[in-house]
């Protein structure tokens, strides 16, 4: 397969590469380089951007001076590396001020921190031209149902997330947010735990139009959910913003392989859908494909570039397995064949009354059910030529 090109649109953030692999048994494995030493690094790879949260950066406490200096310091790396910087995003889950939420958090004192926290972040990621804002709420939940009013809780993120996306519009940046559902882990329950609870938190919001989502492969994993599924949903509900791809699985703790290292088939799956888009058009994704995976704590920094190389590489690979799938014409065939082509045509035609439809005698009262519930779908012949693409 061939290398991977700036053209690519591979992102990766600092957070992921940078992880020393400290985990809740034991210390970390490998040293901690300075963001910049990474940025550089994952340019000779082949990237195409890089993201991070403010305190990726910069240490939670640091001063104005030295906030600025390092920012400009990756930023600079980053432009001499010919590297974007395409997403920021808020730390609001590592100090210990954010143990019961950000925005949720039921001290009010701590939201209003948690929120300036946000706003100023939000300064930092038009300033360095990034196009989405990514609000990973790891924190906003709960371990214990006696420890919320729940009612409270969800209007206090709406009024958050309001807040933050009001404040993109009344300064003029050119940023959406992406909001990042995810069920557990670190919270007993995260509130907007799928890509389904977010849209509907999403469409209540007063400024909901720049609102959007970034959803990652395991989270959804996680709560026993198809990835593609809601990526679709999202993109059919003009929402996909940002996408975060790592690798799990099963139902496990967060497991952040690298993509394509956990369920396969689904991976080849979400890169078909990614790259050729859903088969009779519509909506489709062209932002960065955005890796949020952990090198596994046994790697050291040979292993982390390894792994980080492998995620490009395996995309590629899956992206030359579906397009050939798709340009095969046997495909073409059993698509036909299971109907895939007549699913875009409406129920009820466009010029006919629902009048029209109730009176329709061959939709109903004529209709020959038993012949019709007795015709092939050629699924399985279908799914399996996509294997025989895919790994024949
Ligand atoms: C954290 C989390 C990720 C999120 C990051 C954005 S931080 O590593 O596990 O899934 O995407 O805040
Ligand atoms: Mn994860
Ligand atoms: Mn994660
Ligand atoms: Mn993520």
């Amino acid at each position: 397969v061939r290398k991977p090109e700036p053209s690519d649109k591979f992102s990766f953030g600092l957070w992921t590469v940078g992880w020393n692999a400290v985990d809740p048994f034991g210390t970390g494995t490998r040293p901690s380089l300075e963001p910049w030493e990474y940025t550089k690094k994952l340019a000779e790879l082949g990237a195409w951007g890089i993201t991070f949260h403010d305190n990726d950066v910069y240490d939670f406490d640091a001063s104005d001076e030295e906030r600025l200096r390092r920012v400009m310091k990756v930023k600079e790396v980053a432009d001499d590396n010919g590297l974007v910087i395409e997403m920021v995003t808020t730390n609001t889950f590592t100090h210990p001020i954010f143990k019961d939420g950000g925005l949720t958090n039921n001290d009010r004192s701590i939201r209003r921190f948690g929120l300036r926290k946000i706003l100023r972040n939000v300064d930092l990621a038009a300033e360095l031209g990034a196009s989405v804002f990514v609000m990973w709420g790891g924190r906003e939940g709960a371990e214990y149902d006696s420890s919320k009013d729940l009612n409270a809780s969800l209007n206090r993120y709406k009024e958050g997330l309001d807040t933050v996306a009001a404040y993109i519009k009344e300064r003029g940046y050119d940023l959406t947010i992406g909001l990042e559902p995810k069920p557990n882990e670190p919270r007993g329950d995260i509130f907007l735990p799928t890509v389904g609870h977010a849209l509907a938190l999403i469409a209540e919001l007063d400024n909901g139009d720049i609102v959007g989502l970034n959803p990652e492969v395991g989270h959804e994993q996680m709560a026993n959910l198809n990835y593609t599924h809601g990526i679709a949903q999202a993109l059919n509900a003009g929402k996909l913003f940002h996408i975060d791809l790592n690798g799990q699985s099963g139902l496990k703790y967060d497991q952040d392989k690298v993509f394509g290292h956990g369920d396969l088939a689904s991976a080849f799956f979400t890169v078909d859908l990614i790259e050729n888009g859903f088969p009779g058009g519509g909506p489709t994704y062209d932002g960065p494909r955005h890796f949020d995976y952990k090198p596994s704590r046994t790697e050291g920094m040979e292993g982390v570039w390894e792994s980080a190389a492998a995620n490009m590489e395996m995309y590629l690979m899956l992206k030359e397995k579906a397009q050939a799938f798709r340009a095969d014409p046997r495909t073409q065939e059993l698509m036909e064949l299971a109907s895939i082509p007549e699913s875009s045509i409406p129920t009820i035609a466009e010029s006919e009354s629902l009048e029209e439809f109730l009176s329709d005698q061959t939709a109903f009262e004529e209709f020959d059910a038993k012949t019709a519930g007795e015709r092939e779908y050629h699924f399985v012949e279908l799914y399996q030529q996509a294997m025989r693409h895919l790994i024949g």
